[in-house]
């Protein structure tokens, strides 16, 4: 029944992943020729990005059509194929669901512009203030305000995200029953589930203007709502049919509030993705750095473990910089990558992990505004310039926190274009591909790959590391320390997160090390990482 909680799901961000035809661009052919990579990973879903029509203002994450395959990844019979082809080697696809927005491409909102049409009212729109004043004062999640004059229907409609993503209004219920119909076309298909884009802002319980806040003035207006649990628990009576899985991507969520959309008695979502651990660098949004402390880290991490029964557990997606140079070390790029996997894969929850993550990519090396494509990045550069933020700090600020940085090309060998494409890649592909590459990793046993795959399978193997209760032992400022749990089985878990060695006072025989050695004697070399019994 609840296959998600022994899976290992893969996240495919698909424009990076494979390309097949030489258009430098991912698709779904070249993703379908990647598959027994998954495989021998052993991962039991593939969460793909989106593949529907877009305009590609946010990579797909602003869609024209619902019901169609954009044609730079394919067409529906690739998309076919590929479900079958994934479900002969045991793995299910979940699909992307972004349906706070569409592109302003989509019909409906062509339509919308017109006042008499049957789509009047299928997105937020408001007049102006005088003086060319906007209808509030909230503020977007890419760093602009979030509206947008549209001359033809003489009104404002509402974007939290890019000027082309505008947000869809379920105060209409119409809507609610095309994404209802949206989710039986694919379940039809064959997909497993949904994940559920910044699905805990879909209802916004009216437009006034709200106290102005550092970043996202308005969020008060639309964050978990109960107008969103209504829609929910609607969307899960046709998910029930197919007994089919969702985990939210939920923005700013508390742990009462993950409790409130993914409680198993809630009958809502399964699960959510939650980024409180994500914020451990930063003050309330990315753009305002802070030194990453692995307590609070720890802290974080403990606390989400204890107060869900079950939940995500993700390091890396295709929005955040990528976790060895963020949580790991540079300098210790082999062990901290492998001592990443081990808690990625040894906290209680279904594991995520991201493409790239298990070869160890890193963060990508340009050195210029022009080779990114990102339109947030481009965005707060905008902002930044008009703030007069000189060159050399916005691009210190762009660099380090640019969601670019976990979307260059897959590195799937050492040649120049790292095996991605035969042209000339959307993105460019980060020249350290000669030495960090799948090929080069396949032949080495002590690889980030090889024990990623090594520690995939000792999940499968051990029930406790899948079902096992989670009891924390230590976080200090190096160590962090937990226990699984599981009748009589039990493994502890010691981790050490700087580059000097560290106590750690746990016996046991010694299940896993990431350095050569035989057993533990009580002392963790810098980045290593122990599982005893
Ligand atoms: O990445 C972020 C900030 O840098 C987040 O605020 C992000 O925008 C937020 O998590 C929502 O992300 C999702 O919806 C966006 C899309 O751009 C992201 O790629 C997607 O994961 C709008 O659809
Ligand atoms: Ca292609």
């Amino acid at each position: 029944m609840e296959w998600w909680k022994d899976a290992i799901i893969y996240q495919i961000y698909p424009r990076s992943f494979q390309d097949s035809n030489g258009d430098g661009i991912g698709d779904i052919p070249g993703i379908i020729s990647r598959l027994d990579h998954l495989q021998e990973l052993g991962v039991g879903a593939i969460w793909l990005s989106p593949v529907y029509k877009s305009p590609n203002a946010d990579n797909g994450y602003d869609i024209s059509d619902y019901r169609e395959i954009n044609p730079e990844y394919g067409t529906m019979e690739d998309m076919e194929r590929l479900i079958a082809e994934a479900a002969r080697r045991g793995i299910r696809i979940i699909m992307d669901l972004v349906i706070n927005h569409t592109s302003t491409d989509h019909y409906w909102f062509r339509r919308s512009r017109d006042r008499t049409s049957e789509y009047a009212d299928y997105y937020y729109w408001a007049h102006g203030g005088p003086d060319g004043a906007l209808p509030n004062n909230w503020t977007g999640f890419f760093g602009e305000d979030c509206w947008e004059f549209d001359p033809e229907r003489c009104e404002y409609y509402l974007h939290l995200f890019a000027k082309s993503q505008a947000d869809l209004n379920y105060h209409n219920p119409a809507v609610l029953e095309e994404v209802k119909d949206i989710l039986r076309f694919w379940l039809d298909k064959g997909v497993a589930g949904f994940r559920c884009d910044v699905i805990n802002i879909l209802w916004k319980d009216s437009l006034d203007s709200s106290k102005k806040r550092l970043a996202l003035t308005g969020l008060d207006h639309y964050l978990s709502l109960e107008g969103t649990h209504e829609i929910l628990r609607q969307l899960r009576a046709v998910l029930d049919e197919y007994n089919a899985f969702t985990v939210g991507e939920t923005v700013f969520v508390t742990p009462q509030m993950a409790r409130d959309l993914c409680g198993p008695d809630r009958r809502e979502l399964d699960m959510v993705f939650s980024f409180q651990h994500m914020e451990c660098d930063q003050y309330f949004i990315k753009w305002f750095k802070r030194k990453f402390r692995p307590k609070v880290f720890f802290d974080c991490l403990i606390q989400w473990q204890k107060e869900l029964d079950w939940n995500a557990v993700y390091l890396e997606n295709h929005d955040q910089p990528r976790s060895i140079p963020r949580f790991g070390s540079r300098k210790y790029w082999k062990e901290s990558g492998k001592l990443l996997s081990v808690l990625a894969l040894t906290l209680r929850g279904t594991p995520f992990l991201y493409q790239g993550q298990e070869i160890g990519m890193m963060d990508f090396d340009f050195t210029r505004m022009r080779q990114l494509n990102d339109v947030e990045s481009k965005n707060v550069e905008r902002v930044l310039r008009r703030f007069h933020v000189p060159r050399r700090l916005r691009w210190s600020l762009i660099s380090r926190t640019s969601r670019d940085n976990a979307r260059t090309p897959f590195q799937w060998d050492g040649s120049a274009k790292a095996g991605f494409t035969t042209g000339r890649p959307w993105l460019g592909v980060n020249h350290n591909c000669r030495e960090i590459n799948l090929a080069d990793q396949e032949g080495d046993a002590d690889s980030i790959w090889s024990w990623y795959k090594d520690l995939a399978a000792l999940r499968r193997e051990r029930d406790v590391l899948r079902r096992g209760d989670f009891t924390p032992l230590e976080a200090g400022r190096q160590v962090f320390a937990y226990r699984r749990a599981l009748g009589e089985e039990q493994l502890t878990v010691a981790l050490n997160f700087s580059n000097r060695p560290a106590r750690a006072d746990y016996r046991g025989k010694l299940v896993r090390s990431n350095y050569p050695r035989r057993s533990f004697d009580g002392t963790l070399q810098p980045w290593e990482a122990v599982i005893l019994e």
